[in-house]
Protein backbone atom coordinates (compact mmCIF):
# COMPACT_ATOMS: atom_id res chain seq x y z
CA UNK A 1 0.00 0.00 0.00
CA UNK A 2 0.77 3.29 -0.49
CA UNK A 3 1.88 5.50 2.49
CA UNK A 4 0.19 8.39 3.42
CA UNK A 5 1.19 12.10 2.25
CA UNK A 6 -0.40 14.25 4.64
CA UNK A 7 0.57 17.42 3.23
CA UNK A 8 -0.06 16.52 -0.24
CA UNK A 9 -3.43 18.79 0.11
CA UNK A 10 -2.23 21.65 0.92
CA UNK A 11 0.42 24.07 1.26
CA UNK A 12 2.61 24.58 4.03
CA UNK A 13 2.25 27.94 5.46
CA UNK A 14 6.25 28.17 6.09
CA UNK A 15 7.99 31.49 5.28
CA UNK A 16 10.41 30.58 2.69
CA UNK A 17 13.90 32.46 3.05
CA UNK A 18 15.14 35.06 0.97
CA UNK A 19 18.08 33.15 -0.24
CA UNK A 20 16.13 30.32 -1.45
CA UNK A 21 16.24 30.20 -4.85
CA UNK A 22 13.41 30.24 -7.24
CA UNK A 23 14.73 28.88 -10.48
CA UNK A 24 13.84 27.56 -13.81
CA UNK A 25 15.79 24.64 -15.46
CA UNK A 26 16.29 24.77 -19.41
CA UNK A 27 18.73 22.46 -21.24
CA UNK A 28 20.81 23.46 -24.70
CA UNK A 29 19.26 20.99 -26.77
CA UNK A 30 15.85 21.43 -25.62
CA UNK A 31 15.39 25.33 -26.17
CA UNK A 32 18.39 26.43 -28.08
CA UNK A 33 17.53 25.47 -31.37
CA UNK A 34 20.42 26.41 -34.69
CA UNK A 35 21.30 22.70 -33.79
CA UNK A 36 23.28 22.41 -37.18
CA UNK A 37 24.55 26.16 -37.83
CA UNK A 38 27.13 29.04 -36.13
CA UNK A 39 29.61 25.94 -36.12
CA UNK A 40 27.95 24.01 -33.75
CA UNK A 41 28.90 19.79 -34.34
CA UNK A 42 26.44 16.92 -34.34
CA UNK A 43 24.90 15.03 -31.75
CA UNK A 44 23.29 11.59 -32.11
CA UNK A 45 19.54 13.14 -31.64
CA UNK A 46 19.85 15.09 -34.99
CA UNK A 47 20.19 11.80 -37.09
CA UNK A 48 17.96 9.84 -34.73
CA UNK A 49 15.21 11.75 -34.96
CA UNK A 50 15.48 12.53 -38.45
CA UNK A 51 15.44 8.99 -39.66
CA UNK A 52 12.59 8.24 -37.30
CA UNK A 53 10.71 10.78 -38.76
CA UNK A 54 10.24 12.12 -35.57
CA UNK A 55 10.17 15.96 -34.49
CA UNK A 56 12.68 18.08 -34.95
CA UNK A 57 14.89 20.54 -31.93
CA UNK A 58 15.15 23.35 -34.31
CA UNK A 59 13.91 25.78 -33.44
CA UNK A 60 12.66 24.37 -30.43
CA UNK A 61 11.82 27.52 -28.26
CA UNK A 62 14.59 29.17 -30.25
CA UNK A 63 16.62 30.77 -27.29
CA UNK A 64 19.72 31.16 -28.82
CA UNK A 65 17.97 34.11 -30.31
CA UNK A 66 15.66 34.94 -27.75
CA UNK A 67 17.52 34.62 -24.26
CA UNK A 68 17.22 37.76 -22.95
CA UNK A 69 13.42 37.84 -23.62
CA UNK A 70 13.43 34.84 -21.61
CA UNK A 71 15.80 36.30 -18.72
CA UNK A 72 14.00 39.46 -19.12
CA UNK A 73 10.78 37.29 -18.20
CA UNK A 74 12.65 35.48 -15.11
CA UNK A 75 13.87 38.95 -13.76
CA UNK A 76 9.65 39.97 -14.09
CA UNK A 77 8.92 36.33 -12.87
CA UNK A 78 10.52 36.23 -9.57
CA UNK A 79 12.91 33.59 -11.06
CA UNK A 80 16.45 34.03 -9.52
CA UNK A 81 18.24 31.42 -11.19
CA UNK A 82 18.22 29.32 -14.00
CA UNK A 83 19.88 26.15 -15.12
CA UNK A 84 22.00 26.62 -18.38
CA UNK A 85 23.56 23.42 -20.14
CA UNK A 86 26.19 24.29 -22.44
CA UNK A 87 26.32 22.28 -25.85
CA UNK A 88 29.96 20.32 -25.85
CA UNK A 89 29.31 20.38 -29.61
CA UNK A 90 28.76 23.60 -29.76
CA UNK A 91 32.09 24.84 -28.31
CA UNK A 92 34.11 21.43 -30.03
CA UNK A 93 32.38 20.34 -32.85
CA UNK A 94 33.79 16.92 -32.76
CA UNK A 95 33.83 17.05 -29.13
CA UNK A 96 37.98 17.52 -28.96
CA UNK A 97 40.07 19.15 -31.02
CA UNK A 98 39.34 22.61 -33.19
CA UNK A 99 37.38 25.25 -30.97
CA UNK A 100 34.36 26.74 -32.84
CA UNK A 101 34.98 30.51 -31.42
CA UNK A 102 31.52 31.59 -32.32
CA UNK A 103 29.92 29.04 -30.04
CA UNK A 104 32.25 30.40 -27.37
CA UNK A 105 31.48 33.58 -27.73
CA UNK A 106 27.61 32.61 -27.62
CA UNK A 107 27.66 31.45 -23.95
CA UNK A 108 29.55 34.56 -23.06
CA UNK A 109 27.06 36.74 -24.12
CA UNK A 110 24.43 34.63 -22.72
CA UNK A 111 26.22 34.52 -19.18
CA UNK A 112 26.75 38.50 -19.36
CA UNK A 113 22.84 38.62 -19.98
CA UNK A 114 22.36 36.60 -16.90
CA UNK A 115 24.17 38.75 -14.81
CA UNK A 116 22.65 42.33 -16.66
CA UNK A 117 19.45 40.75 -15.59
CA UNK A 118 20.22 39.61 -12.22
CA UNK A 119 19.63 35.68 -12.60
CA UNK A 120 22.06 33.51 -11.42
CA UNK A 121 23.27 30.76 -13.94
CA UNK A 122 23.84 26.80 -12.44
CA UNK A 123 25.46 25.70 -15.59
CA UNK A 124 25.75 21.66 -16.84
CA UNK A 125 28.49 20.67 -19.22
CA UNK A 126 26.77 17.66 -20.61
CA UNK A 127 22.45 17.64 -20.70
CA UNK A 128 21.98 14.22 -23.12
CA UNK A 129 23.97 15.59 -25.82
CA UNK A 130 27.71 13.53 -26.77
CA UNK A 131 28.92 15.14 -29.75
CA UNK A 132 28.52 12.60 -32.44
CA UNK A 133 31.89 11.99 -33.36
CA UNK A 134 32.09 10.29 -29.96
CA UNK A 135 28.66 8.89 -29.44
CA UNK A 136 29.45 7.10 -32.31
CA UNK A 137 32.53 5.72 -31.15
CA UNK A 138 30.66 3.89 -28.27
CA UNK A 139 30.00 7.07 -26.10
CA UNK A 140 30.77 6.72 -22.83
CA UNK A 141 31.54 2.95 -23.20
CA UNK A 142 34.05 4.20 -25.08
CA UNK A 143 36.87 5.18 -22.29
CA UNK A 144 38.41 8.07 -25.05
CA UNK A 145 34.96 9.97 -24.12
CA UNK A 146 36.32 10.22 -20.67
CA UNK A 147 39.44 11.75 -21.46
CA UNK A 148 37.43 14.52 -24.35
CA UNK A 149 34.78 15.03 -21.51
CA UNK A 150 37.34 15.89 -19.18
CA UNK A 151 39.11 18.05 -21.65
CA UNK A 152 36.39 19.99 -22.30
CA UNK A 153 35.48 20.53 -18.52
CA UNK A 154 39.11 22.12 -18.09
CA UNK A 155 38.18 24.22 -20.97
CA UNK A 156 34.82 25.76 -19.89
CA UNK A 157 36.16 25.91 -15.90
CA UNK A 158 39.17 28.18 -17.59
CA UNK A 159 36.82 30.27 -20.52
CA UNK A 160 34.29 31.25 -18.05
CA UNK A 161 35.22 32.39 -14.87
CA UNK A 162 31.82 34.09 -14.88
CA UNK A 163 30.33 31.39 -13.77
CA UNK A 164 30.28 30.08 -10.28
CA UNK A 165 28.05 26.87 -10.28
CA UNK A 166 28.83 24.39 -12.07
CA UNK A 167 27.15 20.54 -12.91
CA UNK A 168 29.05 18.19 -14.74
CA UNK A 169 26.05 15.83 -16.09
CA UNK A 170 22.73 16.19 -15.78
CA UNK A 171 20.81 12.48 -14.95
CA UNK A 172 23.58 9.71 -15.39
CA UNK A 173 20.94 7.31 -14.59
CA UNK A 174 17.82 8.60 -17.41
CA UNK A 175 20.73 8.54 -20.03
CA UNK A 176 21.93 5.45 -19.68
CA UNK A 177 18.03 4.13 -18.82
CA UNK A 178 16.50 5.05 -22.17
CA UNK A 179 19.79 3.97 -24.07
CA UNK A 180 20.47 0.88 -22.72
CA UNK A 181 17.83 -0.42 -20.82
CA UNK A 182 14.35 1.02 -22.29
CA UNK A 183 16.03 1.78 -26.14
CA UNK A 184 13.95 5.03 -26.39
CA UNK A 185 16.53 7.21 -27.35
CA UNK A 186 19.43 6.74 -29.92
CA UNK A 187 21.61 3.85 -29.29
CA UNK A 188 17.89 1.65 -28.81
CA UNK A 189 19.47 -0.97 -26.80
CA UNK A 190 17.08 -3.35 -24.50
CA UNK A 191 17.34 -4.72 -21.15
CA UNK A 192 21.37 -4.67 -21.36
CA UNK A 193 21.45 -3.55 -17.78
CA UNK A 194 25.41 -4.95 -17.26
CA UNK A 195 26.25 -1.78 -20.24
CA UNK A 196 24.09 0.26 -18.48
CA UNK A 197 26.04 0.06 -15.29
CA UNK A 198 29.08 0.49 -17.10
CA UNK A 199 28.21 3.70 -18.79
CA UNK A 200 27.22 4.89 -15.40
CA UNK A 201 30.20 3.99 -13.71
CA UNK A 202 32.18 5.54 -17.13
CA UNK A 203 30.13 8.90 -16.30
CA UNK A 204 31.11 8.83 -12.82
CA UNK A 205 34.66 8.87 -13.94
CA UNK A 206 34.38 11.64 -16.17
CA UNK A 207 32.71 13.22 -13.36
CA UNK A 208 34.96 12.73 -10.80
CA UNK A 209 38.04 14.01 -13.58
CA UNK A 210 35.92 16.94 -14.04
CA UNK A 211 35.59 17.79 -10.34
CA UNK A 212 39.16 16.50 -9.93
CA UNK A 213 40.96 19.36 -12.53
CA UNK A 214 38.01 21.98 -11.20
CA UNK A 215 39.82 21.74 -7.88
CA UNK A 216 43.27 21.75 -9.67
CA UNK A 217 42.52 24.66 -11.10
CA UNK A 218 41.56 26.81 -8.52
CA UNK A 219 38.19 27.27 -9.44
CA UNK A 220 35.94 30.08 -8.20
CA UNK A 221 32.68 28.58 -6.96
CA UNK A 222 31.07 25.07 -6.67
CA UNK A 223 30.68 22.25 -8.70
CA UNK A 224 28.49 19.12 -8.24
CA UNK A 225 26.67 16.27 -10.11
CA UNK A 226 22.69 15.84 -11.15
CA UNK A 227 20.99 13.12 -10.79
CA UNK A 228 17.70 12.08 -11.62
CA UNK A 229 16.21 10.40 -8.56
CA UNK A 230 12.83 8.89 -7.03
CA UNK A 231 11.82 6.66 -4.11
CA UNK A 232 11.53 3.10 -4.50
CA UNK A 233 8.96 1.71 -2.41
CA UNK A 234 7.96 -1.92 -1.95
CA UNK A 235 4.61 -2.49 -2.64
CA UNK A 236 4.38 -4.27 0.23
CA UNK A 237 6.32 -4.10 3.10
CA UNK A 238 5.75 -6.96 4.86
CA UNK A 239 6.60 -8.98 1.88
CA UNK A 240 9.97 -10.03 1.08
CA UNK A 241 9.75 -9.87 -2.11
CA UNK A 242 8.41 -6.55 -2.85
CA UNK A 243 11.19 -5.16 -0.71
CA UNK A 244 14.03 -6.99 -2.23
CA UNK A 245 12.37 -5.69 -5.87
CA UNK A 246 12.20 -2.20 -4.07
CA UNK A 247 15.87 -2.65 -3.06
CA UNK A 248 17.08 -3.57 -6.37
CA UNK A 249 15.87 -1.35 -8.45
CA UNK A 250 17.15 1.67 -5.83
CA UNK A 251 20.47 0.34 -6.34
CA UNK A 252 20.18 0.91 -10.14
CA UNK A 253 18.04 4.43 -10.24
CA UNK A 254 19.78 5.71 -7.12
CA UNK A 255 22.04 3.54 -4.97
CA UNK A 256 25.30 2.99 -7.33
CA UNK A 257 25.31 6.44 -8.30
CA UNK A 258 24.88 7.82 -5.03
CA UNK A 259 27.48 5.63 -3.60
CA UNK A 260 29.98 7.11 -6.07
CA UNK A 261 29.64 10.49 -5.61
CA UNK A 262 29.38 10.46 -1.95
CA UNK A 263 31.70 7.44 -0.79
CA UNK A 264 34.07 7.37 -3.89
CA UNK A 265 33.17 3.46 -3.75
CA UNK A 266 30.28 0.94 -4.81
CA UNK A 267 28.98 -0.41 -1.19
CA UNK A 268 29.13 -4.20 -1.03
CA UNK A 269 24.99 -3.98 -1.71
CA UNK A 270 25.70 -1.74 -4.49
CA UNK A 271 28.15 -4.43 -6.26
CA UNK A 272 26.47 -7.28 -5.35
CA UNK A 273 23.54 -6.28 -7.42
CA UNK A 274 24.93 -4.56 -10.02
CA UNK A 275 27.36 -8.00 -10.73
CA UNK A 276 24.01 -9.98 -10.65
CA UNK A 277 21.87 -7.94 -13.08
CA UNK A 278 25.02 -7.49 -15.45
CA UNK A 279 25.22 -11.25 -15.47
CA UNK A 280 21.22 -11.88 -16.41
CA UNK A 281 21.55 -9.35 -18.91
CA UNK A 282 24.70 -11.59 -20.58
CA UNK A 283 27.67 -9.24 -19.50
CA UNK A 284 29.63 -7.77 -16.82
CA UNK A 285 30.97 -4.77 -15.35
CA UNK A 286 34.47 -3.84 -15.30
CA UNK A 287 36.08 -1.33 -12.34
CA UNK A 288 39.32 -0.93 -12.86
CA UNK A 289 41.33 -0.02 -9.50
CA UNK A 290 42.85 3.59 -11.06
CA UNK A 291 38.90 4.66 -11.70
CA UNK A 292 38.18 3.53 -8.26
CA UNK A 293 40.49 5.82 -6.66
CA UNK A 294 39.96 8.59 -8.82
CA UNK A 295 35.94 8.59 -7.70
CA UNK A 296 37.41 8.03 -4.14
CA UNK A 297 39.48 11.21 -4.35
CA UNK A 298 36.79 13.60 -5.72
CA UNK A 299 34.07 12.34 -3.79
CA UNK A 300 35.09 15.00 -1.06
CA UNK A 301 35.21 18.03 -3.22
CA UNK A 302 31.53 17.95 -4.87
CA UNK A 303 29.88 21.04 -3.48
CA UNK A 304 26.39 20.09 -3.77
CA UNK A 305 23.95 17.15 -5.10
CA UNK A 306 21.81 18.26 -7.92
CA UNK A 307 18.46 16.21 -7.53
CA UNK A 308 15.80 15.77 -10.21
CA UNK A 309 12.46 14.51 -9.05
CA UNK A 310 9.25 13.85 -11.32
CA UNK A 311 8.19 10.55 -9.52
CA UNK A 312 8.52 7.49 -6.76
CA UNK A 313 8.02 4.09 -8.01
CA UNK A 314 6.31 1.20 -5.78
CA UNK A 315 7.52 -2.04 -6.74
CA UNK A 316 6.11 -5.87 -6.60
CA UNK A 317 8.18 -8.82 -7.09
CA UNK A 318 8.61 -10.44 -10.35
CA UNK A 319 9.89 -13.49 -11.76
CA UNK A 320 8.35 -13.05 -15.67
CA UNK A 321 10.51 -11.72 -18.59
CA UNK A 322 11.52 -7.93 -19.47
CA UNK A 323 8.42 -6.13 -20.68
CA UNK A 324 8.70 -2.34 -20.92
CA UNK A 325 6.98 -0.52 -22.92
CA UNK A 326 6.87 3.29 -22.94
CA UNK A 327 4.52 6.15 -22.68
CA UNK A 328 5.14 8.78 -25.25
CA UNK A 329 1.95 9.93 -26.13
CA UNK A 330 0.34 10.75 -23.03
CA UNK A 331 -2.12 7.74 -23.75
CA UNK A 332 -2.64 7.35 -20.16
CA UNK A 333 -2.33 3.66 -18.95
CA UNK A 334 -0.10 2.52 -21.52
CA UNK A 335 3.00 2.45 -19.82
CA UNK A 336 4.47 -0.70 -18.25
CA UNK A 337 7.85 -1.44 -16.45
CA UNK A 338 9.14 -4.87 -15.24
CA UNK A 339 12.72 -5.86 -15.35
CA UNK A 340 14.04 -9.55 -15.19
CA UNK A 341 15.88 -10.07 -12.14
CA UNK A 342 14.59 -6.20 -10.48
CA UNK A 343 11.04 -6.32 -10.16
CA UNK A 344 7.85 -4.82 -11.46
CA UNK A 345 6.20 -1.22 -10.71
CA UNK A 346 2.94 -1.15 -10.18
CA UNK A 347 0.64 2.46 -9.45
CA UNK A 348 -2.87 2.60 -6.85
CA UNK A 349 -6.22 4.40 -7.90
CA UNK A 350 -5.43 6.43 -5.14
CA UNK A 351 -2.19 8.00 -6.29
CA UNK A 352 -2.43 10.56 -9.14
CA UNK A 353 -0.58 10.39 -12.80
CA UNK A 354 0.08 11.88 -15.08
CA UNK A 355 -0.93 11.43 -18.77
CA UNK A 356 2.12 10.04 -19.36
CA UNK A 357 1.94 7.69 -16.24
CA UNK A 358 4.21 9.25 -13.59
CA UNK A 359 3.01 8.89 -10.20
CA UNK A 360 2.55 12.63 -8.97
CA UNK A 361 3.68 11.71 -5.36
CA UNK A 362 5.73 14.53 -3.62
CA UNK A 363 6.56 12.59 -0.23
CA UNK A 364 9.18 10.45 -2.33
CA UNK A 365 11.12 14.17 -3.02
CA UNK A 366 10.92 14.55 1.08
CA UNK A 367 11.87 10.64 1.73
CA UNK A 368 14.67 11.34 -0.77
CA UNK A 369 16.02 14.45 0.68
CA UNK A 370 16.10 12.91 4.50
CA UNK A 371 17.60 9.74 3.42
CA UNK A 372 20.51 11.70 1.86
CA UNK A 373 21.19 13.85 5.23
CA UNK A 374 20.99 10.41 6.81
CA UNK A 375 23.11 8.26 4.68
CA UNK A 376 25.82 11.16 3.29
CA UNK A 377 25.65 13.36 5.92
CA UNK A 378 28.80 15.08 4.54
CA UNK A 379 26.59 16.06 0.83
CA UNK A 380 27.14 19.35 1.29
CA UNK A 381 24.48 21.64 -0.25
CA UNK A 382 21.43 19.98 -2.06
CA UNK A 383 19.43 21.71 -4.85
CA UNK A 384 16.44 20.58 -6.71
CA UNK A 385 17.21 21.21 -9.98
CA UNK A 386 14.29 19.79 -11.93
CA UNK A 387 10.46 19.36 -11.26
CA UNK A 388 7.83 20.12 -12.72
CA UNK A 389 4.60 18.48 -14.86
CA UNK A 390 4.09 17.81 -18.03
CA UNK A 391 0.75 18.76 -19.28
CA UNK A 392 -1.18 19.16 -23.07
CA UNK A 393 -1.52 22.28 -21.99
CA UNK A 394 -4.13 24.57 -24.09
CA UNK A 395 -3.94 28.40 -25.00
CA UNK A 396 -7.31 29.83 -24.88
CA UNK A 397 -8.59 33.14 -25.20
CA UNK A 398 -4.61 34.19 -24.89
CA UNK A 399 -4.12 32.47 -21.29
CA UNK A 400 -3.10 28.92 -20.03
CA UNK A 401 -5.36 27.96 -16.95
CA UNK A 402 -2.56 25.12 -15.58
CA UNK A 403 -4.34 25.11 -12.04
CA UNK A 404 -2.93 21.13 -11.79
CA UNK A 405 0.63 22.06 -12.55
CA UNK A 406 0.46 25.13 -9.69
CA UNK A 407 -0.68 22.25 -7.36
CA UNK A 408 2.16 20.12 -8.05
CA UNK A 409 4.85 22.74 -7.26
CA UNK A 410 3.21 24.33 -4.56
CA UNK A 411 3.46 20.40 -3.05
CA UNK A 412 6.37 19.51 -4.18
CA UNK A 413 8.31 23.03 -2.95
CA UNK A 414 6.16 21.99 0.74
CA UNK A 415 7.87 18.75 1.54
CA UNK A 416 11.04 20.61 0.13
CA UNK A 417 10.32 23.05 2.42
CA UNK A 418 9.39 20.50 5.38
CA UNK A 419 12.88 19.14 4.68
CA UNK A 420 14.95 22.08 4.94
CA UNK A 421 12.75 23.12 7.93
CA UNK A 422 14.30 19.31 9.57
CA UNK A 423 17.48 20.58 8.83
CA UNK A 424 18.56 19.64 5.26
CA UNK A 425 20.73 21.86 3.78
CA UNK A 426 18.18 22.43 0.31
CA UNK A 427 18.98 25.77 -0.94
CA UNK A 428 16.70 26.11 -3.94
CA UNK A 429 14.22 24.22 -6.09
CA UNK A 430 14.18 24.62 -10.06
CA UNK A 431 10.87 24.35 -11.66
CA UNK A 432 11.19 21.77 -14.97
CA UNK A 433 10.81 23.63 -17.44
CA UNK A 434 11.44 27.74 -17.60
CA UNK A 435 9.32 27.90 -20.88
CA UNK A 436 7.43 24.98 -23.18
CA UNK A 437 10.45 23.25 -25.18
CA UNK A 438 11.37 20.19 -26.95
CA UNK A 439 10.61 16.93 -25.07
CA UNK A 440 13.15 14.10 -25.97
CA UNK A 441 10.24 11.21 -26.96
CA UNK A 442 7.22 13.67 -26.98
CA UNK A 443 8.59 16.26 -29.14
CA UNK A 444 6.23 18.97 -28.45
CA UNK A 445 2.37 17.92 -26.83
CA UNK A 446 4.15 17.76 -23.13
CA UNK A 447 4.31 21.13 -22.13
CA UNK A 448 5.98 21.62 -18.47
CA UNK A 449 6.79 25.46 -18.91
CA UNK A 450 5.37 28.18 -16.97
CA UNK A 451 5.61 30.24 -19.69
CA UNK A 452 3.51 28.83 -23.16
CA UNK A 453 5.62 28.91 -26.36
CA UNK A 454 3.37 29.47 -29.33
CA UNK A 455 6.16 27.07 -31.41
CA UNK A 456 4.54 29.08 -34.92
CA UNK A 457 5.47 32.78 -33.96
CA UNK A 458 7.74 31.65 -30.57
CA UNK A 459 5.45 34.06 -28.50
CA UNK A 460 6.00 33.39 -25.09
CA UNK A 461 2.88 33.49 -23.17
CA UNK A 462 3.05 33.79 -18.83
CA UNK A 463 0.75 30.69 -18.12
CA UNK A 464 -1.01 31.25 -14.32
CA UNK A 465 1.78 28.79 -12.94
CA UNK A 466 3.88 32.00 -13.97
CA UNK A 467 1.98 34.82 -12.07
CA UNK A 468 1.63 32.27 -8.60
CA UNK A 469 5.55 31.56 -8.97
CA UNK A 470 6.02 34.99 -9.26
CA UNK A 471 4.04 35.67 -5.92
CA UNK A 472 5.43 32.63 -4.02
CA UNK A 473 8.84 34.10 -4.95
CA UNK A 474 7.96 37.55 -4.08
CA UNK A 475 6.32 36.95 -0.42
CA UNK A 476 8.14 33.88 0.15
CA UNK A 477 5.07 31.65 1.01
CA UNK A 478 3.42 29.31 -0.88
CA UNK A 479 0.18 29.45 0.71
CA UNK A 480 -0.89 32.50 -2.05
C1 LIG B 1 14.51 15.15 -17.25
C2 LIG B 1 15.48 15.83 -18.16
C3 LIG B 1 14.93 16.98 -18.92
C4 LIG B 1 13.47 16.89 -19.28
C5 LIG B 1 12.62 16.29 -18.19
C6 LIG B 1 11.22 15.90 -18.62
O1 LIG B 1 14.79 13.80 -17.21
O2 LIG B 1 16.61 16.27 -17.48
O3 LIG B 1 15.78 17.18 -20.01
O4 LIG B 1 13.25 16.43 -20.53
O5 LIG B 1 13.19 15.13 -17.65
O6 LIG B 1 11.26 14.71 -19.35
P1 LIG B 1 10.40 14.47 -20.63
O7 LIG B 1 10.70 15.61 -21.52
O8 LIG B 1 10.84 13.16 -21.18
O9 LIG B 1 9.00 14.43 -20.16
Amino acid sequence: MAAEHPLSAKALPVDIPRDFIFGAATAAYQCEGETLTHGKGKVAWDDYLAEKGLFSADPASDFYHRYPEDLKLCRKYGIDGIRISIAWSRIFPKGTGKVNLEGVIFYHHLFAECKAQGVEPYVTLHHFDTPDALYSEGDFLNRTTIDAFERYARFCFEEYPEVTNWFTFNEIWAAVSNMYIEGTWPRGQRYRLDLAFQAMHNMMVAHARAVLAFDELGHRGKIGVVHALSTKYPDDPANPGDVAAAAAEDVLNNQFLLDATFDGSYSDDSLACAHHLAGIAGGSLVLPEEDLSQIKAAAPLNDCLGINYYQSNFLKAYDGPNDLHHNATGEKGTERYALAGVGERVSHPEIPRTDWDWLIYPQGLYDLIMRIKDQWPHYGAILVTENGMGAKDELIDGEVHDAERIDYIRQHLSWTLKARSEGANVRGYFVWSLMDMFSWTNGYNKRYGLFYVDFDTQERIPKDSAAWYAKASKERRLDG
